[in-house]
């Protein structure tokens, strides 16, 4: 872990022998492979939400949602160009379904999150239940879960993906297949799951090792109700405000297994600098500030998307209330005894 060791011809000439039967000297690579803190490749990044719309609306000129089988605009890290990455082990993309169209019925083994970024009432169906979605709200796709999107109502809508399509590149571990229908068959009633696991009550004979959360629609009114409720009756926390984590009610553990996702309000002024292992994509859904990540400033406001990089030390900071949504891959990392996090200037 020290710098590599010198080149010296009588080395070199060893390192291109063993070359040939492919094997290479670790003394060599070592300091890379294993750096005293972690090293990424991710960048700082913001998108604002006006500049994907306008990008989304032209894209809806030019190809359908059936034809793309799902139209998106992948948001890729600036330092990951061409990996379809938003940060090293996450994806991101912004999907619009117009009126009138589907995105039709698929699985794979990768999970998603929906987070929607504008509109109202269009639906996805998930596993036979249909949901309706609004602003704000949070949707769980589990892996190798049936999933199609509809909008059947007058406008267009938007949501953010988040899918953990690299994690699943690395396991090289992905299947795919289309339903021989756009929509798949509805079995159960709308706000079925949501009143069974929502509200404190499971059924009896429910899989409390069940990886996802039955509960696959959050809605953002439910969410907000927490965390007003939060930040009336506790103090912030300095590095990050008031924060709570969507759960999984069976296990108590993250809604997803890949992906942690947050909902977090800030009061006015800045919390204090915070880094972690897990690299995090941002979405405002009230009020605006800018975000310090590593030696970049990021302004966003209301849909604007940003995300900060595995230990880039972070501080928000806000002119008024602010309510933001994120994922990471903290889920994964604390399973594996990886995750950690330093607050304050060290
Ligand atoms: C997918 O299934 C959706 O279902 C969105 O809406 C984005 C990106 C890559 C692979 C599958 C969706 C996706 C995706």
């Amino acid at each position: 872990m020290e710098k590599p060791a010198a080149e010296t011809p009588e080395r070199l000439a060893f390192y291109n022998r063993i070359d040939k039967s492919h094997m290479t000297p670790l003394w060599a690579v070592l300091s890379d492979l294993v750096t005293p803190e972690p090293r990424s490749a991710c960048q700082p990044v913001g998108w604002r939400f006006a500049e994907i719309r306008e990008a989304m609306v032209e894209a809806g000129g030019l190809i359908t949602a059936k034809e793309a089988e799902r139209r998106v605009l992948i948001l890729e890290n600036p330092g990951l160009r061409g990996q379809s990455k938003v940060t090293t082990s996450l994806y991101a993309g912004v999907q619009l379904v117009l009126p009138g169209e589907v995105a039709p019925a698929h699985r794979h083994t990768q999970s998603a999150l929906r987070f929607v970024l504008e509109g109202s009432g269009a639906h996805t169906s998930v596993n036979g239940e249909k949901t309706v979605m609004e602003y704000g709200d949070f949707v769980v796709t589990p892996q190798w879960a049936w999933h199609d999107h509809g909008n059947e109502t007058d406008r267009p809508m938007f949501w953010l993906d988040g899918l953990d399509i690299p994690m699943v590149q690395f396991f090289d571990a992905s299947f795919a297949e289309m339903l021989d229908e756009d929509a798949q068959p509805v079995t159960r009633p709308t706000g079925q799951s949501a009143a069974e696991y929502g509200n404190g009550l499971i059924p009896v004979d429910a899989d409390h090792a069940s990886l996802n959360s039955p509960i696959f629609n959050y809605p953002y009114a439910r969410s907000l109700e927490a965390l007003d409720a939060m930040r009336k009756g506790r103090d912030p926390v300095p590095c990050h405000g008031w924060t709570l984590r969507y759960t999984n009610p069976l296990t108590g553990g993250d809604a997803m297994p890949t992906m942690t996702t947050f909902f977090q309000r800030l009061a006015p002024g800045a919390t204090t600098p915070c880094r972690a292992t897990d690299a995090t994509v941002f979405v405002c859904t009230e009020g605006a500030g800018q975000s310090r990540i590593g030696d970049e400033t990021i302004s966003w406001g209301p849909r604007d998307i940003f995300v900060a990089p595995s230990w880039a030390p972070v501080v928000h900071e806000v002119a008024e209330e602010t309510v933001l949504f994120s994922y990471s891959d903290r889920a994964v990392q604390e399973k594996l005894g990886l995750w950690r996090e330093r607050r304050g200037n060290a």
